[in-house]
C-alpha cells in the first residue's frame, strides 16, 4: 500500500483546530487506507528557543493528543523525530543540495523571521524546510498529509528528491501533498484574512483543543462574522461565516448545504450556538482521552520506543542507500 508521513510540532499548551481540522483528523483516516508513519517533531521545535523541561513534556502531551485524535500504534507507526537521528542525517545531505537562493524563497521563513527579527532568528529556522524534505523522503512516502501552509516545502521535496535521482541514480519516491480542500486552511475566529496558528492568532481567534470546553464555546459564539444575516458558504465575500461552516461540516459530518438550509433565516446567533455544542462535544472527549494518556507516562513511552524502532529500520536503509549514492565510503 501506499506510504504516508507527516509531523506536528511540540507546542506548549495544546493542538489548535487548525492543527487538527488541517492535518491531524486526515492522519487518523489514513491510517486505515495507508502504511503510515506520523511523528512529534522535536527537532523542528528547537528552531526557536525551547525550555528543555517544557520541551520534554510538550513532546509527551503532543504524543497524547495524537493518540487521543485516535491513532492507533496498531495501525500506525508513532514516533518521535530525535528518536530516529537519520533526520539529521539525511538532512546535512540535503542541506548541501539546496541553493542558498532557493532556501530563502520558503515563505514561512520570511514570515517567521521577520516576526523575530532576521538577525535573531537561527540557522536551524532557515533550513528548517531541509530538514522536512530528510523527514519526507527518509521513508519514501507516496504522500504527505498537511495544511495549505506547507504546500511549498511539499514541492521543495519533490524538488530535491528529483535532484538527488536525476544526479546519483533513483533513490527516493517523489511525494504528493495530501492535502483536503475544504480544511486546506482553517482561518482565525477574529481575523478570518489570516490562518488560525499558534503564532499570529489572537487567544479569542484560537481554538486549543485542551482549553477549558466553556472558553471553546465562548469563543466559537464570538466569532466575527459581518453585517449581513445570511447562512451562506461564500469565502470571498463572507469568509467569517464560511469558516465556521467549515468547522462545522467537517466536525458533525453534515454538508454545508444542508447547513445553509438549516440555518436558512435563523441568522448567526442560532448557528454559532449549535456550532459551539458540536464543538464542545468534540474537544470533551479529547481532553479525557489526552489526560488518560498523560497519566499513564509508561505507557505513552513503550508506545514511542517501538513507534522508533519501527521507523528507524526504514530510516536507515534509507539513508545507507543515500550515503553509498553521495560517494561515501563504507564504515567497513
Ligand atoms: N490554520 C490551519 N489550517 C489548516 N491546517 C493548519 N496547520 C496549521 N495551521 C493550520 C497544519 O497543522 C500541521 C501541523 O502544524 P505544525 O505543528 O507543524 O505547526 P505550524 O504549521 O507551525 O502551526 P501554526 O499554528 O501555524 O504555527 P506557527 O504559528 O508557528 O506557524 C501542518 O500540517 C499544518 O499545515
Amino acid at each position: 500500500s501506499l506510504r504516508v508521513l507527516s509531523g506536528i510540532q511540540p507546542t506548549a499548551g495544546s493542538f489548535h483546530l487548525g492543527n487538527y481540522l488541517g492535518a491531524v483528523r486526515q492522519w487518523v483516516a489514513l491510517q486505515e487506507t495507508h502504511d503510515a508513519f506520523y511523528m512529534v517533531v522535536d527537532l523542528h521545535a528547537i528552531t526557536i528557543p525551547q525550555d528543555p523541561a517544557e520541551l520534554r513534556a510538550n513532546t509527551r502531551l503532543a504524543a497524547a493528543q495524537l493518540l487521543a485524535a485516535g491513532l492507533d500504534p496498531e495501525r500506525c507507526t508513532l514516533f518521535v523525530q530525535s528518536h530516529v537521528p537519520e533526520h539529521a542525517q539525511l538532512a546535512w545531505i540535503m542541506n548541501c543540495l539546496t541553493g542558498f537562493g532557493e532556501a530563502s524563497r520558503m515563505t514561512q521563513f520570511k514570515d517567521k523571521s521577520a516576526k523575530q527579527g532576521a538577525d535573531r532568528a537561527s540557522v536551524g529556522l532557515f533550513t528548517y524546510p531541509i530538514l522536512q524534505v530528510a523527514d519526507i523522503l527518509l521513508y519514501q512516502a507516496n504522500e504527505v498529509p498537511v495544511g495549505e501552509d506547507q504546500r511549498q516545502h511539499i514541492e521543495l521535496t519533490r524538488d530535491l528528491a528529483e535532484r538527488f535521482n536525476g544526479r546519483f541514480g533513483d533513490t527516493f519516491t517523489v511525494p504528493r501533498p495530501y492535502i483536503l480542500k475544504e480544511t486546506a486552511k482553517i482561518y482565525d475566529l477574529q481575523e478570518p484574512s489570516i490562518k488560525m496558528s499558534k503564532s499570529a492568532s489572537t487567544p479569542k481567534g484560537l481554538i486549543n483543543l485542551l482549553d477549558d470546553p466553556k472558553t471553546t464555546a465562548k469563543k466559537v459564539k464570538s466569532a466575527v462574522t459581518d453585517t449581513d444575516t445570511v447562512v451562506r458558504y461564500d469565502p470571498e465575500g463572507k469568509p467569517g461565516v464560511s469558516n465556521l461552516l467549515t468547522i462545522y461540516s467537517t466536525l458533525s459530518g453534515a454538508a454545508v448545504a444542508e447547513l445553509e438550509e438549516k440555518y436558512a433565516g435563523k441568522g448567526y446567533g442560532a448557528l454559532k450556538t449549535d456550532l459551539a455544542e458540536v464543538m464542545v462535544d468534540f474537544v470533551t472527549p479529547f481532553r479525557e482521552r489526552t489526560q488518560q494518556y498523560l497519566d499513564d507516562p509508561e505507557t505513552l513511552d513503550s508506545i514511542l520506543a517501538k513507534g522508533a524502532e519501527k521507523a528507524r529500520a526504514v530510516a536507515a536503509e534509507t539513508l545507507s542507500q543515500a550515503y553509498a549514492r553521495v560517494g561515501f565510503l563504507p564504515a567497513k
